[in-house]
């Protein structure tokens, strides 16, 4: 069996049952002027990654394996937002309010969309979530079940907010877990350091750790 080298050791790569998630990489989060920066963040961080997370998306689809995107966001009625979620924080622009990008992480709005350089191919799934994690309140479990998928490689951001939510959802419903080191970020540099310690630890206790170029040349 093919193997990616990871850490804390080896990860068994089964060809044909791999899939690449890539988690809300999108202007909102990313660009000067959307919601992250709103909340006091340093955007330059997440901009950083996206040249790698590109190389690990162009891996994956050249070696015909299933590329699945996430967003977060609310539907413009807001049904979807709970007000603990809304109000969380007293922030200056909360979600649904307009912003400079459009209304703040509402489905089909310009800041909500993913960023230009890390857009879906047609065909490709697009995960929209109301939630931190990707499987509360979509058809990303069925998704996955339908594409036979049961190992995930994660990327994208926030490293200890969305992907970890989701990799620990994923990690409970049975899927093997692996995240793209250098294709996640956090706003945070030591809490992006002590996710992917707490990932790995105990012998892989949520998933595996590996660099980009280590799952690229792993599923070669
Ligand atoms: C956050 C995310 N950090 N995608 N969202 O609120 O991690």
């Amino acid at each position: 069996m093919a193997e990616i080298d990871a850490l804390p050791f080896a990860f068994a790569f089964k060809p044909g049952t791999m899939a690449l998630v890539v988690i809300d990489m999108q202007r909102d989060f990313a660009e000067p002027g959307g919601f992250g920066a709103s909340l006091g963040n340093d955007v330059s961080r997440i901009t950083a990654i996206v040249p790698t997370v590109k190389k690990l998306i162009e891996g994956f689809r050249a070696a015909r394996l299933p590329v699945i995107h996430t967003m977060e966001c609310h539907r413009s009625d807001l049904s979807d937002l709970p007000p603990a979620k809304r109000n969380r924080g007293n922030p200056s622009i909360r979600i649904g309010d307009i912003g400079p990008m459009g209304r703040v992480l509402i489905s089909g709005e310009p800041g909500t969309a993913i960023l230009d350089e890390l857009a879906p191919l047609p065909g490709e799934i697009v995960i929209e979530k109301p939630g931190k994690g990707a499987f509360h309140a979509t058809s990303f479990g069925e998704d996955l079940k339908r594409l036979g998928v049961e190992q995930l490689v994660f990327a994208g951001v926030t490293t200890e907010v969305c992907v970890q939510t989701t990799m620990r959802e994923a990690n409970d419903r049975g899927y093997e877990c692996l995240l793209a080191e250098d294709a996640t970020e956090s706003y945070f540099a030591e809490f992006k350091t002590a996710a992917l310690a707490m990932i790995r630890a105990q012998g892989a206790i949520v998933g595996w750790t590996a660099t980009t170029d280590q799952v690229l040349e792993g599923i070669a």
